[in-house]
Parts: C-alpha cells; structure tokens; sequence
C-alpha cells in the first residue's frame, strides 16, 4: 500500500502485479533475493525493495509532484524516527501479537497485547498533535510520508478490532486526533481505492490464525 499511495500522491501511473499467498514468484525471488518480500518497484527495469525506501525513492524521482518527505531536515528526521518506531514496535510486534490474540492461552496474556498496542497508538497521538501543528495530516495540509507509514496499518487496525469482538483501538476518547485523521486519510483521492475493506483483510486473518494453530498447540 506504502509505494502505491506514494505512487498516487505523484500521480504516476503504475501497473500492479499482486503476488499468491503462500508462494512466491520467480519475479519476486528475483526481484528481492535477500528478503523474497512484497513490496518490490520495479522501476527502468531496476528493482527498489523496503515500502519506506520505496515511498522515498518514489519522492526522490518524481520530485517535481507533491513532497513527500518534510522539507525541514528536523522534520524529515521526526517523520523518519516515527516511521521507524511504527515499523519496529506495531508492525513487527504489537500487531501480530494482537492478532494472534483470540488464541491466546490467557484472558490476562490477551488484554496485554491489546494494552501493549494501546499505549503504542497513545505515543502516537501526542506525536500527531505535535506534528500536524492543527492540520489534518502528519504532512500538513496534505498527506506525507508518515501519514503513509501509518495509514497503510489502518486496514489492519479495523480488521483487529473486528477480531478482538469489537475492541476500540481508535477510539474518541483516547485517540481523538488520530480518529479524525483516519477519517481524513481513508478520504483521500490518493488512498480511498487502495485501502483493502476490512471484510477481505479478515478473511485473510483466518487464514493466517488457522495456519498459526497447530504450531501453538504444539
Ligand atoms: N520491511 C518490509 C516488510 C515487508 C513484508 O513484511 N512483506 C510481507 C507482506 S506485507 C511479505 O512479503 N511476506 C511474505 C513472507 O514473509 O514470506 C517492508 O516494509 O517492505
């Protein structure tokens, strides 16, 4: 989702080849041989893997479209280090944690990784107030790399707080900047079609938890 909202705020035009869930195309293994992951941009037959570093590279290239990045050195470096805070503590651990949560041995082992991703997203809000200075996006007036980072995790957050039995994670009272700006940033003409309906990132999830089974009953 990162590259190709970056690719949108560019108004570049891109062809989209999806890859098969539990196996992996000769095009990707040889596109990424390091890590054989998704995303890849291919771009003058050259192959640019990591979303982060392909949502820069794409700010980089077509520089002449809207910035992504801030144009402040101080800016562009808090943009980076939240991203990088994203990446690292929600995407990598929070979020499987609370997926995975519904099979959780305990109810306390549970509400832990709900908590975990909570006071996560609270960290985040006091960085939206500070970073947004008023405006509706992390980048302002308009979306920006980190606005990016995160939308492309909003899909999920939906699709865990169907899972979790309705769990607000987002919720009004505790992230009330961060639910506006969800609303805002799904409404963007360069997101609206590219974030994935919750219905089909929770058919997803199934598959993925009933894969998990039988190695944690293991
Ligand atoms: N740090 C990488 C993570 C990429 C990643 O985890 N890709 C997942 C899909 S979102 C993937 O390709 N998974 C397949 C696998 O791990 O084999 C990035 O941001 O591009």
């Amino acid at each position: 989702m990162r590259p190709r909202i970056a690719l949108n705020v560019k108004s570049v035009e891109y062809e989209f080849l999806q890859e098969q869930f539990g196996s992996k195309s000769e095009l990707l293994l040889k596109s990424n041989p390091v890590h054989k992951k998704i995303p890849v941009l291919l771009h003058n037959g050259k192959p640019i893997c990591e979303s982060s570093i392909i949502v820069e590279y794409i700010d980089e290239v077509w520089s002449s479209g809207p910035s992504i990045l801030p144009s402040d050195p101080y800016d562009r470096a808090v943009a980076r280090f939240w991203a990088a805070y994203l990446d690292e503590k929600v995407r990598r651990q929070w979020f499987p944690n609370v997926r995975a949560a519904p099979m959780a041995a305990t109810e306390e082992a549970k509400n832990a990784a709900v908590e975990q991703l909570k006071e996560g997203l609270a960290l985040l809000e006091g960085a939206y107030g500070e970073i947004s200075k008023g405006k509706d996006f992390f980048g302002g007036e308009k979306i920006g790399f980190l606005d990016i980072a995160f939308g492309s995790m909003l899909g999920w957050l939906r699709a865990v707080q169907v899972i979790l039995g309705g769990v607000k994670l987002l919720d009004e009272e505790k992230t009330p900047g961060l639910c506006k700006w969800a609303v805002k940033f799904s409404a963007d003409p360069a997101v609206k079609d590219v974030l994935p309906e919750t219905e089909k990132l929770l058919e997803f999830a199934k598959i993925l938890m009933a894969k998990m089974k039988p190695a944690s009953s293991s």
